[in-house]
């Protein structure tokens, strides 16, 4: 027997794309369900983004969900970049007005879980086989939780599901452009307080390094390293003398180590996919796009697009709006494109790309790049603009 049911949004992915757009929803008076993959504990412990810029903090404010955040989170006025032996800042607040707050992913991933389940709201896990059947007319999304078969008849689905998600792969003529970078980055979790309360980008002769922070006990750091480096490569010892030869400064910087805590390698690509609509099923996330982490980018973009999907969803559950969903990939993309070109351009300016001539020249480049980032205005400026994220796409 299959379990039958109906109701307007099936949303897949419980991440920051899905949940953010299951709470827009919800206010908006329209039904939704949401069907992830892995279980509860799994979600809210997967370490990954760090920094929500500040339109993202204003909409989880404006939605109720940012106490825990406001109480916790640590407020960035400014960023600094490492290069040549010196640190150099770069000041949010007097450049933009804005500024960024550092507040781990799974962090807002528990809080949006336990006020959509105190809710009484369904949020289904660890769902498998999720499959969908005719998505430019009656859309229906079938799927299995511990071997029982479920149906739901919906409106809309909202392909949250990240990059490895099946929803993609619905999408009619689907194109997709990308880049590979010849490099990883080794990131860690360690219970060591943090020196300073912003962060440090760091471009070293022997590679990228990156100093961040979760709390006032914890700290976050990653290391540029070969794109298939194996984690277990890297003894706690190694990984600390690596950061020792990166990170520190004329000026006297220097970090705390201790117990590490988690480490893994990410893999950096650059991926969009377009169009991010086909009939029914509208994609927002990592499911339609990815950048490398260097622009600190990827959650903020999804929620951007889940602000832009809940609107012309609820035109279209409303009021039959099915122009609106026509609009849903052009108002996405230029947004998304604009990360793109950032993300690519931080990652290009801090990267070491390789040893050899064309290597040397690079890092000139980047030189000369950083040396203008920190000392001209206009410059310093269009970068916080877009790191606070209030430039306009
Ligand atoms: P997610 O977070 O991957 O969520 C997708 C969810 O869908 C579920 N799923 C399925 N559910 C049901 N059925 C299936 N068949 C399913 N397949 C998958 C998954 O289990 C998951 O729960 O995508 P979303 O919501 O689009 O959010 C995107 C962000 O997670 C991502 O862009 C960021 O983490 C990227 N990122 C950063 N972004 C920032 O804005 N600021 C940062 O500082 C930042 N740092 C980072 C990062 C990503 C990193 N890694 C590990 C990739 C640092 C790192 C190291
Ligand atoms: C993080 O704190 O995890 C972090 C910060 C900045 C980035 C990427 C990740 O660009």
């Amino acid at each position: 027997m299959i379990a039958a049911g109906t109701t307007d949004v099936a949303i897949v992915g419980a991440g920051p794309a899905g949940l953010v757009l299951s709470h827009l929803l919800s206010r908006a008076g329209i039904d939704t369900v949401v069907l992830e993959r892995h279980d509860r504990a799994y979600i809210e412990q997967r370490v990954r983004a760090g920094v929500l810029e500040h339109p993202s903090v204003a909409l989880l404010r404006e939605l109720g969900l940012a106490t825990r955040l406001d109480a916790e989170g640590l407020v960035h006025t400014g960023v600094q970049l490492a290069f040549e032996g010196r640190r150099h800042r770069i000041d949010f607040e007097q450049l933009t007005g804005g500024a960024i707050t550092v507040y781990g992913q799974q962090e807002i991933v528990k809080d949006l879980v336990a006020a959509r389940l105190d809710a009484g709201l369904p949020l289904v896990f660890d769902v498998e086989d999720v499959a969908f059947d005719d998505i430019d007319g009656s859309p229906r999304v079938t799927y299995a939780v511990h071997g029982e078969p479920h149906e739901l008849r919906v409106r809309l689905v909202a392909g949250c599901d990240g990059f490895h998600g099946p929803s993609r792969g619905y999408v009619r003529g689907l194109g997709a452009v990308e880049r590979d970078y010849p490099f990883g980055w080794l990131g860690i979790l360690a219970a060591a307080a943090p020196t300073q309360d912003e962060l440090i980008y760091a471009n070293h002769e022997r590679g990228f390094a990156l100093y961040s922070m979760r709390s006032p006990t914890i700290t976050r750091m990653y290391l540029q390293v070969p794109a298939d480096e194996d984690a277990d490569a890297w003894s706690d010892d190694r990984i600390w003398s690596e950061f020792e030869r990166r990170l520190p400064t004329a000026d006297g910087f220097t970090f705390n180590t201790g117990p590490i805590l988690e480490r893994g390698v990410t893999a950096m690509r650059s991926f969009v996919a377009t169009p991010m609509r086909s009939g029914r099923l509208l994609l927002a996330g990592d499911a339609a796009h990815i950048v490398p982490p260097t622009g600190a980018k990827g959650m903020n973009l999804a929620i951007a697009d889940v602000q832009v999907l809940a609107e012309v969803a609820e035109r279209f559950v409303r009021d039959g709006d099915e122009d609106a969903l026509d609009t849903y990939t052009e108002r996405c993309v230029r947004r998304v494109w604009r990360a793109q070109h950032f993300s690519w351009w931080m990652t290009t300016m801090l990267h070491r790309f390789g040893d050899g001539d064309e290597d040397a020249y690079q890092r000139e480049l980047q030189l000369a790049q950083l040396r203008h980032l920190t000392s001209s205005t206009a410059a310093a400026t269009d970068f916080a603009e877009n790191y606070v994220g209030v430039v306009t796409p």
